[in-house]
């Protein structure tokens, strides 16, 4: 008899801590989903600087206006930091600019997207080294503006490195 009371006490007991429990657990099940952040550019941590090679690329007139002027390319550790000095445009206009595969005659498509230019000046870190950008065929160019893009307002070739006599241009592009 009196160890029934006690099953029967326990039992409640359970029932009653299982149900607390279930309550604790459905109040508190926040399932978030852990959002992974996808093409985010990663940042990378500033690698130490090996080279402090640097070349200035003259801009020329573009296909359709002329804001000519130069950029500044600076090997830094895996990375390059590219400055844009042109002839500004409309004040606080941003004008997109990127490197471009190909030709300022033959525009191909967007390599790397640079920083848009704005009263002439742009600078942006691009995650590529300088050798990189030397072997293959790239053009710097600016665009009018992002509603008129088509309209080119300078460009200027990325000047290719030559191993020895023969250029060989093109020939490791490994992207
Ligand atoms: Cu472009």
């Amino acid at each position: 008899m009196r160890g029934r009371v006690l099953a029967t006490v326990l039992t409640m007991a359970l029932v009653v801590l299982l149900a607390a429990c279930g309550q604790y657990g459905a109040g508190n099940s926040t399932s978030s989903p852990t959002a992974t952040p996808s093409g985010a550019p990663a940042a990378q941590p500033t690698p130490p600087i090996t080279t402090e090679r640097s070349l200035t690329v003259t801009l020329g007139p573009g296909r359709d206006a002329d804001q000519s002027g130069t950029a500044t390319l600076s090997a830094k550790g895996d990375q390059t930091q590219v400055v844009l000095n042109i002839k500004p445009g409309p004040a606080g206009v941003a004008q997109p600019s990127h490197i471009h595969a190909g030709t300022c005659s033959e525009l191909g498509g967007i390599r790397y997207p640079l920083a848009s230019v704005v009263d002439g000046k742009s600078t942006t870190m691009v995650g590529a080294t300088l050798d990189s950008l030397q072997r293959g065929t790239f053009v710097i160019n600016v665009h009018k503006s992002a509603a008129e893009i088509g309209v080119y307002v300078t460009c200027g070739a990325i000047p290719s490195q030559t191993a020895g006599t023969t250029p060989a241009v093109g020939s490791n592009e490994p992207y």
